[in-house]
């Protein structure tokens, strides 16, 4: 039964990019919260964040930060995770957990709520949040698979530095202001904190997100290669991606080719198919210049979907671009849309 008062709600990495912004959606959604309980690492306890106009204080977050906790955001890294969301479970709390610590456990289901919503009532305690660039993506797709069916997907992204975290945002804005400036700069965070080496942002693509695999694909790719399949419940479909980060501090995009496996669908298909999607807004009319941009994207919860065509040699072929904010659909809106579907479907206690 749905709580009349409400939940008490923690958020895990509450002072980080995406905690910050599951602070605000809460708000904005007017989730039932009776309680939010505000975790970091010690670095940040004590800090002062508000929530619903009071302030509420930081906390170190420890197992017994989760002591009568009915939900618990988490987004601070796969570690924190790992060590923190089992013990939270332990407590009797629901674990939706925006890290790619569990998302490939077969116990654990990976939800879209616009494609796979149903597959929470499977949870044992811990959701995924699927990778931001998969989600935009799924959006999408799901709705022309289930129409057409889907074959293959080549994706390229083109992926804002927000994604790597507030140290990023930081490093892109200073190397922009020394470069206008003539200064020097060392870069520090990007491609991957923590690694050997590092390469300008600004004014600059760097083909690789998180770590290299031994197959030559970088680990973002292969979440996304993976993740699309675990979704959509399409272990076969064809995946193969290519992640880029460029100097956009939010908002991802993506070209994506498909092909379906329906003969004789065209663009007009699509359209009609996308403009009635769950969580999508079709912006596409080349005659007036309309197409989807990040920069118009951040803000929003919605999945913005243009520049479709037919590809010119294979009839099952189309080019897609998509693009949404990434820390919203990516990340904090669909884990706070995942916790509105648990309360509507009954799963919370
Ligand atoms: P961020 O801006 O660097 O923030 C990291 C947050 O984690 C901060 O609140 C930080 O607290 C906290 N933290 C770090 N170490 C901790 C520890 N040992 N114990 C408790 N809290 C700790 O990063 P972000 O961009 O918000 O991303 C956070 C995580 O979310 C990522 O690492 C990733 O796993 C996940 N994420 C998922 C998606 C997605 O696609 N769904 C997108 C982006 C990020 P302090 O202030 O104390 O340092
Ligand atoms: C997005 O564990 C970590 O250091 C976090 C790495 C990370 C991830 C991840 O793998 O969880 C940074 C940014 C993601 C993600 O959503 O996959």
């Amino acid at each position: 039964m749905e709580k009349l008062k409400g939940y008490h709600v923690a958020v895990v990495g509450a002072t980080g990019a995406v905690g910050q912004q599951m602070i605000q959606t809460l708000e904005k959604r007017q989730f039932p919260i009776e309680k939010i309980t505000l975790l970091s690492s010690a670095r940040s306890a004590g800090k002062k964040v508000l929530f619903r106009g009071e302030e509420v204080t930081v906390q170190e977050a420890t197992p017994e930060s989760f002591e009568g906790v009915d939900i618990a955001l988490f987004s601070a890294g796969g570690s924190v995770s790992k060590a923190l969301a089992p013990e939270a479970v332990k407590r009797g709390a629901i674990v939706i957990d925006n890290t790619s610590a569990f998302r490939m456990d077969p116990e654990v289901p990976l939800v879209v709520p616009e494609v796979n919503e149903s597959d929470l009532h499977e949870h044992k305690g811990i959701i995924a949040n699927p990778n931001c660039s998969t989600i935009q993506m799924v959006v999408a797709l799901e709705p022309i698979r289930k129409a057409f069916g889907l074959k293959k997907v080549i994706v390229s992204t083109y992926q804002a530095v927000s994604g790597a975290g507030a140290v990023a945002i930081d490093e892109l804005k200073e190397q922009t202001k020394a470069i206008l400036n003539g200064e020097p700069f060392e870069p520090k965070v990007l491609p991957v904190k923590g690694d050997e080496k590092h390469y300008q942002i600004a004014f600059n693509a760097i083909p690789q997100i998180d770590k290299f695999q031994d197959n030559g694909f970088t680990f973002e790719e292969m979440k996304m290669i993976n993740e699309t399949k675990k979704i959509m419940h399409m272990p076969d479909l064809k995946v193969a991606a290519t992640c880029v980060r460029l100097p956009v501090v939010t908002g991802h995009s993506e070209s994506v080719y498909i092909e379906v496996e329906q003969e004789g669908i065209s663009v007009s298909d699509l359209h009609q198919l996308l403009r009635d999607a769950p969580g999508v807004v079709l912006q596409d009319n080349p005659a007036e210049q309309i197409y989807p941009m990040p920069a118009d994207c951040v803000g929003k919860n919605e999945v913005f979907v243009g520049r479709i065509r037919k590809d010119l040699d294979e009839e099952k072929g189309f080019h897609l671009w998509i693009v949404s904010d990434n820390l919203l659909k990516g990340a904090a809106w669909n884990s706070v849309q995942i916790a509105e579907s648990l309360i509507k479907l009954g799963l919370v206690k």
